[in-house]
């Protein structure tokens, strides 16, 4: 007797592949599944889709026949087809490893921290992607050079006690590495022949599959253009998300070259926001240190709130907030260039007038405190541009203030 593969186990349970695209035009009574990794589309039913889109998260095919009210041999069929086209993946033993395939664990983990666990509430990772940046795809190198100093540094802070810090700052932390919530996945696995649309979509999926796991990730780029699929993964999570942006550039600008790519549908380091603005479930963006001749009309969206660079020197050292709405969610992007460049080298557009660290600090305290901050990403250092040690130690600085807060 034949039996195929779908229903020789009792109940097999299945998980969409993670690199579709499905389309469904319920008024044409067809559907399309485009299959990113090698370019295919399939034609199918909207039922398809919709079965397809049922195992978006791992289910047995009892749950769906329950669900959907269909007969097992009516179905089998259609299971082979989508197994067969690698649409659909037959959860193993070892299922949730697939989520763990496209992150290596570092070699030497920053800060001496543990590896990923699912319990862990802060987890950091590295994404080491510079081609996003049209200037220089240095800043790709970032994960691994950043760990690398900070060993050799021997920053091992367990038990830190934070004693270059101010004294709440230092409490924070210390209550994050003490409690041992705080672990280091490793950084996503880029190889040489994957396209920028598959590492993004690779990028988009494990910072989902975090956030649905109630982790907070904290990102370690790369270029700006990873915040994009990162966000577009919060707001599957946060319907209501806020944005709080740190950057001396507002990364709104299109190109003429934009509208060639791909009607505009691709992005970069200088236009991640135009997408993220376009998202409906980002309802406000805020953008803290915007300066410069860049800048010199750049608003393009209701939501966009810029608070220019000249405006907040005269709030920071006095009582006056900045009036962020309280009690919503907020991702927290962090471009280093936002830091001026004579304190911070390392960075490929660098523009004069920025804050210095004791400004930068003042300015968490103002925007960060008390929000519900439920991940962030700090991207944009870039050692091409900095032969000392200088941006290593910026960033180690500001990324443990910028922890503290969440
Ligand atoms: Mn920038």
């Amino acid at each position: 007797m034949e039996t195929s593969n779908a229903v020789v186990s009792k109940n097999p349970v299945y998980m969409q592949s993670p690199y579709l695209d499905i389309t469904i035009l319920e008024s044409l009574g067809k559907s399309t599944i485009h299959n990113i990794v090698n370019g295919k589309s399939y034609d199918v039913s909207p039922l398809v889709a919709q079965i397809l889109l049922f195992f978006r998260n791992q289910e047995s095919l009892d749950n769906l026949l329950l669900q959907f009210g269909l007969e097992e041999e009516n179905i089998t069929k259609t299971i082979d087809f989508l197994l067969d086209n690698k649409l659909l993946v037959q959860v193993s033993e070892e299922g949730w490893e697939q989520f763990t395939i496209d992150v290596i664990a570092a070699k030497n983990r920053l800060f001496g921290v543990g590896g990923y666990h699912k319990k862990a509430q802060n987890v950091m990772v590295g994404i080491p992607f510079g081609k996003g940046n049209g200037k220089s795809a240095g800043g790709g190198e970032f994960p691994f050079q950043i760990r690398e100093y900070s060993q050799k540094a021997g920053y091992y802070l367990g038990r830190s006690n934070f004693q270059c810090f101010d004294a709440e700052t230092a409490k924070r932390l210390q209550s994050k590495f003490s409690k041992n919530d705080l672990v280091d996945f490793g950084n996503l696995f880029i190889s040489t022949n994957e396209s920028p649309a598959f590492i993004y979509e690779k990028m988009y999926k494990i910072a989902d599959k975090l956030w649905a796991n109630k982790q907070t990730p904290a990102f370690i780029g790369g270029d700006h253009s990873i915040s994009f699929p990162l966000i577009k993964a919060a707001a599957n999570h946060y319907p209501n998300l806020h944005i709080i942006h740190f950057d001396a550039h507002t990364d709104t600008y299109t190109s003429r070259y934009d509208n060639i790519n791909h009607w505009g549908k691709t992005h970069h380091y200088g236009n991640f926001m135009t997408h993220a603005l376009a998202l409906p479930q980002v309802k406000n963006v805020y953008q803290f240190g915007i300066r410069g001749m860049s800048n010199i009309n750049e608003k393009s969206s209701e939501k966009q709130h810029i608070f220019w660079r000249h405006e907040i020197s005269e709030k920071l050292f006095t009582p006056k907030t900045f009036d962020l709405p309280k009690n919503v969610p907020y991702y927290v992007t962090f471009d280093i260039d936002v830091i001026d460049p004579t304190v911070c080298p390392g960075t490929a557009t660098p523009i004069p007038n920025g804050f210095n660290l004791r400004e930068m600090k003042k300015l968490f305290d103002k925007t960060l405190a008390g929000k519900q901050i439920i991940g962030f990403d700090f991207v944009e250092a870039n050692n091409d541009f900095d032969k000392t040690d200088l941006t290593n130690q910026v960033f180690l600085e500001v990324f443990l203030q910028l922890l503290s807060y969440v």
